[in-house]
């Protein structure tokens, strides 16, 4: 069933980092009215399509959304009111034309997939259908996520010396999400209190996780060991395993990468990371290598990608051409999917499409600045793409979609876990 947009409206609302984002309303005239919460990132990579941000000194030092609202209230409102469409992509590809850019940044990216998706609730809201079932039969059979909960961080989304982004832990070995969850937030609570144990910070992260004074990867892992045991959970592909995304185009300057106070070569991290997959459960590695070093990314898959799965988000940024390339090279074995980073759900959806004809791996993501939009829980198992990450297990906008994924198991009788590859 289509709709007949009636109405649209965004406004400039706060992320979780106090940054301006934008707020979307759309109402369809079959009697239905959707809203979204745009995401933003900070370890970006280069090709992402184009938030725009107002750049006025006096207001947010720069990063106001008043034109990329103003973008919705006007033009694309213009174009797209009284207009019906059959499907969300016929929708989003008025939304491409009316922009003209490869990158949107035009309209803004921002303007743009906020429009899309609270289009794609309209839709699923006119069909009768929750937002997860509407993706249903695009890709696998749906199924509920293995949540991987970012319980440390450092990089860019936090003010401490840790070079790597993310430590994530992964339940795979969970009966259901619910339990999964629980596991999660009983760790958290377990590395909480084994870090205050230390004399280290409890202190978080943008991502709910803690920003301990800690530089060694190692030495964060076998924390998370330890947590994980303390709480009463084995570690390991069996139980919680573990995942890592060091977000390493932001560690690499001039050919190297810089590691806790020391500078790698491309082989170097490479050996790193395979010594560190010899002594901990790390199942997942996303953002190994930079988005610029291609031929080491070569080198890293043919080297774990067998017993590893190797996540692209800079490298790929949700793109299904960059994606479709990086398959032709073997390249990875996973893409990140943030909705956010190609600027509409459709393209979203194609790039998980690319990916699950090459048997590659889908990993539906969050960003660091975020709602409490919890669209990302219906995007991962309306797909069935296996896995999805959302931060910590604490903090409203990260809890959102873990809540969100309770819900839907609540309600639906669907499996838990990574699909069988
Ligand atoms: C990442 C994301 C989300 P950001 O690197 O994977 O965790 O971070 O949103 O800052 O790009
Ligand atoms: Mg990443």
């Amino acid at each position: 069933m289509g709709i007949t947009v009636e109405k649209l409206h965004a406004m400039e609302i706060l992320d979780s980092r106090a940054r301006p984002t934008l707020a979307v309303t759309l109402v369809a005239s079959q009697g239905v009215r959707a809203q979204a919460g745009v995401p933003a990132g900070a370890s970006t990579g280069s090709r992402e399509a184009v938030e725009r941000r107002d750049g006025d000194p006096t207001r947010f030092s720069g990063q106001g959304v008043l034109e990329a609202a103003a973008a919705v209230n006007g033009e694309i409102r213009d174009a797209l009111s009284g207009r019906s469409f059959d499907t969300l992509s016929d929708l989003d590809a008025a939304l491409l034309e009316l922009d003209g850019t490869a990158d949107k940044s035009r309209l803004g990216a921002n303007a743009v997939v906020g429009v899309s998706m609270a289009a794609a609730r309209a839709f699923a809201s006119v069909a009768g259908r929750s937002l997860w079932q509407s993706f249903a039969g695009s890709l696998e059979a749906p199924r509920l996520p293995v949540p991987h909960f970012n319980v440390v961080n450092g990089g860019v989304h936090a003010p401490n010396e840790l070079d790597f982004q993310e430590f994530m832990l992964a339940p795979l070995g969970a009966p259901s999400a619910a339990e999964a969850i629980r596991a999660g937030a009983e760790i958290y609570a377990a590395l909480r209190k084994l870090l205050l144990g230390r004399g280290l910070s409890a202190g978080l992260g943008d991502e709910g996780g803690f920003a301990p004074e800690i530089t060694s990867p190692e030495e964060v892992l076998t924390l998370l060991m330890e947590a994980i045991s303390d709480a009463g959970y084995q570690p390991g592909r069996h139980g919680v395993a573990l995942a890592m995304d060091p977000a390493s185009s932001e560690l690499y300057r001039d050919g190297s990468y810089r590691v806790a106070g020391e500078s790698l070569t491309t082989d170097e991290m490479i050996e790193r990371y395979v010594e560190i997959v010899e002594r901990f459960p790390v199942w997942l590695l996303e953002d190994g290598l930079a988005e610029s070093d291609w031929d080491g990314w070569e080198q890293l898959t043919a080297r774990l990608g067998e017993s590893v799965e190797l996540v692209g988000d800079d490298i790929f940024c949700t793109n299904p051409a960059i994606i479709s390339e990086a398959i032709s090279r073997k390249v990875a074995t996973a893409s990140l999917i943030k909705v956010n980073q190609i600027g509409t759900v459709t393209e979203a959806l194609d790039a998980m499409r690319v990916c699950h004809e090459a048997g590659y791996g889908q990993f539906v993501s969050h960003r660091s600045g975020e709602t409490v939009d919890d669209f990302i829980a219906d995007l991962a198992v309306g797909t069935g793409c296996g896995h999805m990450k959302s931060g910590a297990p604490a903090r409203g906008e990260r809890v959102a979609k873990y809540n969100r994924l309770i819900e839907i198991e609540d309600g639906a009788d669907l499996p838990y876990g990574l699909k069988a590859r």
